[in-house]
């Protein structure tokens, strides 16, 4: 080996020593997310990444649709030697499961979106929690409906609401009750609002809750739909649209508006008419910078952290608006 090759060597072997040790060293936070397929998740994934970069350390995405995979991913964490991690669980029962191992492995833990509750099915008030401001969200999206059937003219009367619900997430209920709650007052007769309960939160099951509502209530002329995220709704949307209503007598109105775009590129009008966006990229870039912030600095984050404020989203103005607040690539 001549002189150069040597200097290479050393340089090389060098530059691996202080990348393993840099790498050794560095700040871990998992985010875990129960549904990665979701842009919803995708887009509290981009602004965590964003809290990471900026400030010099490393985030694991992890997704955790079951139970037994929430679990292997805290091991996985800890033997990262990860600080602490943000997580939307798959199901918010196992919130003391997932604190008790935890708690063994020194893990700080920030919820985000769905909140943990203990075996009486109490909220686990002790963990940091941030989510959407459910009800106000939900109650903003009923008044949507109901400014967009009276704009078109409709008779009441002969006007349905489909609620895709799922009552077993406390701030999905919080949503759709919001919602029902706004129609009344709006003035939609209580006679004309039908629960469609969902088997989960995703397109085939409210699809299938919308047509079997549909299949009990013939009589009615226009429909609104509505549920507790984008998916609830749109499977509701396709469900009224396949037992052969046109778009301009259908208004769907979602909440998440992450996950509309595709919908709303579509060059022909839908049934959905909107989607309520609450704030995603503060949920993401915010519940990750407290992890950090309270395993590095010692910060202990606030408890209870509701976001409001959704921007309602259209096919005229979802472009521009999702944009603004750089959630479309
Ligand atoms: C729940 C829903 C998601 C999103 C989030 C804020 O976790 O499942 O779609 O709405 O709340």
């Amino acid at each position: 080996m001549n002189n150069l090759m040597k200097t290479l060597g050393v340089i090389t072997l060098g530059t691996c020593i202080a990348f393993s040790a840099a790498a050794k060293d560095a700040v871990r936070i998992g985010f875990l997310v129960k549904q990665a397929e979701e842009p919803w998740f995708q887009t509290e994934w981009k602004f965590a990444e964003k809290a990471a970069d900026e400030n010099g350390f490393e985030l694991l995405k992890i997704a955790v649709p079951d139970a037994e995979r929430t679990l292997s991913a805290i091991d996985t964490l800890a033997a990262k030697g990860a600080v602490g991690f943000v997580i939307c669980a798959p199901d918010v029962r196992l919130g003391p499961a997932i604190m008790a191992k935890a708690k063994v492995n020194d893990l700080k833990v920030v919820t985000v979106d769905d909140r943990f509750v203990d075996a009486d099915g109490s909220f686990m008030e002790e963990v940091p929690y941030m989510g959407m401001d459910a009800h106000a969200i939900g109650q903003e999206a009923g008044r949507v409906l109901m400014t967009e059937a009276k704009n078109r003219g409709w008779d009441l009367n002969e006007t349905g609401l489909v609620v895709n619900s799922y009552d077993e997430l406390d701030t999905i209920h919080q949503r759709t009750s919001g919602v029902i709650k706004s129609v009344l007052a709006e003035g939609l007769s209580k006679e004309n609002i039908y629960d469609a309960p969902l088997r989960a939160l995703e397109i085939p099951a409210s699809f299938d809750a919308t047509n079997i509502v549909l299949t009990k209530y013939p009589n009615i002329k226009y429909w609104l739909v509505a549920g507790g995220n984008d998916n609830s709704v749109l499977g509701g949307v396709r469900a009224i649209e396949g037992a052969g209503f046109k778009p301009e007598n259908i208004i769907g109105v979602g909440i998440n508006g992450t996950d509309i775009v595709a919908e709303f590129e579509k060059s022909d009008v839908t049934g959905m008419y909107a989607s309520m966006l609450p704030k995603p990229d503060v949920h993401g870039y915010e519940t990750t910078m407290m992890v950090y912030n309270w395993a590095i600095k010692g910060e202990e984050p606030k408890l209870f952290n509701p976001i409001g404020n959704p921007t309602v989203l259209t096919r005229e103005n979802f472009r521009e608006e999702l944009s603004k607040m750089g959630l479309l690539d």
